[in-house]
């Protein structure tokens, strides 16, 4: 790098109003990421630094290969064009750039908010999600969990403070809410369900199954918003599965076959009269109560594109997939069975890891989940609230 435009480092206390990108904390400025390529960059190494622009010649310089922005501009002074973009340095991505502009926006309305940071759980996807409020955010911080869910599709938001009131509230910013079927929701809050397992009870555990949540409805919902009240100290995990991965890890002569296939999608293995939880358990946390009404089937398309991002995924799931329009159960039959066992291979999975006070929100519309069965003995109290979805195209 030309000496002359090297990058004077600047102390985050001095970087109130001003513009562009730059780097500090180690010494590391862009010019050193170029000798550091596939280094990923941490939220406390990038700052705004005076006088330099976002995507100028030093941004070129090290190599920057793409870059989104997301969500509106909402802050004053700052004319980088958005507030939240994500970053590729030679292919390492940048995160969390979003957390120092929301770090900007804090300053300037003289709070000492933290930024938010994220933490990825694995190499393809699901992030923790720390140094956030969920209960006092401001619209740049929610469109910035936004754009963070359709990067990560799971976002495990650690150490909130939420009573139900505030969590619906919070989740209504989110968006509006979907219907809640065959479980009776918490008395005065219809669409908060309590997702409970006492410690003495040994029946079968609600969301032990890979499924994408009520993926049998005309519109299923495009999120869910779990929170856990109280959790195992060990167990209890929610283990999730990329449908988006998979559909790229398959050879196009699969993809094109698969393209033109609808899905049948039903409730009745779990909530039908002889399904799992077709018979009402008087003894159990949650009043589940399934019916005739479960025996209802719904065509989706078994590769969705999803609305926001344009990206495609596999939309199958072992627990509500019944089978494809068109072909006798033999023909279906070992067909789903591969694409069950092909979305949930270990590769495409994560698992978030329980603590009092995360809120977990995950996309139904690219990811699929399963409440792992191995706290017998303890209790287990969540929160639970999904938004609305469009019909799956
Ligand atoms: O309890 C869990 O970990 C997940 C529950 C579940 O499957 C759901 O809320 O849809």
């Amino acid at each position: 790098m030309d000496e002359t435009k090297k990058p004077t480092l600047l102390q985050p206390r001095e970087l109130i109003g001003d513009l562009g990108l730059g780097v500090v904390g180690d010494g590391v400025t862009i010019g050193a990421l170029i000798a550091r390529r596939r280094q990923r960059v941490d939220a406390q190494r990038i700052v705004l630094r005076r006088g330099q622009r976002l995507f100028g010649e030093d941004a070129q310089h090290a190599g920057v290969q793409r870059y989104q922005l997301q969500a509106a501009p909402r802050i004053s002074g700052l004319s980088l064009g958005g507030c939240f973009f994500h970053a590729h340095i030679f292919g390492a991505r940048i995160f969390d750039i979003h957390a120092l502009i929301l770090a900007q926006s804090s300053r300037q309305r003289g709070d000492t908010v933290t930024p938010m940071q994220l933490t990825p759980l694995t190499g393809t996807f699901g992030a923790d999600v720390r140094g956030v409020d969920l209960s006092a955010a401001d619209d740049t911080c929610l469109d910035a969990l936004r754009a963070a869910l359709d990067e990560h599709h799971v976002l495990a938001v650690r150490d909130q403070n939420l009573e139900i009131d505030t969590f619906e509230a919070m989740a209504r910013r989110l968006g509006a809410f979907g219907e809640t079927p065959f479980i009776t929701a918490i008395d005065g809050h219809p669409d908060v369900l309590r997702v409970l397992r006492e410690a003495h009870e040994s029946g079968p555990l609600f969301g032990s199954g890979w499924h994408s949540d009520w993926s049998f409805q005309q519109r299923p919902p495009s999120a869910t918003l779990l929170y856990a009240v109280e959790v195992p100290e060990s167990g209890g995990d929610t283990a999730f599965a990329n449908g988006q991965a998979a559909y790229d890890a398959l050879s196009p002569a699969m993809q094109d076959m698969l393209g033109g296939l609808n899905a049948v999608h039903s409730a009745r293995r779990s909530y039908g009269p002889s399904g799992t939880f077709g018979r009402n358990d008087p003894d159990a946390g949650m009043d589940i109560h399934g019916g005739e009404e479960a025996l209802a089937t719904q065509l989706h398309p078994l590769v969705r594109t999803h609305a926001a991002t344009g990206r495609k995924s596999l939309f199958v799931n072992e627990v509500y997939t019944i089978g494809l329009e068109g072909m006798s159960r033999n023909e279906s039959a070992p067909l789903l069975r591969f694409l069950f066992e092909h979305v949930t291979q270990v590769a495409f999975t994560c698992r978030v890891r329980w603590e009092p006070g995360t809120l977990t929100i995950w996309d139904n519309r690219v990811v699929q989940h399963f409440a792992i069965d191995d706290y017998t003995g303890h209790r287990r109290e969540m929160l639970r609230i999904t938004l609305a979805g469009e019909q799956p195209r």
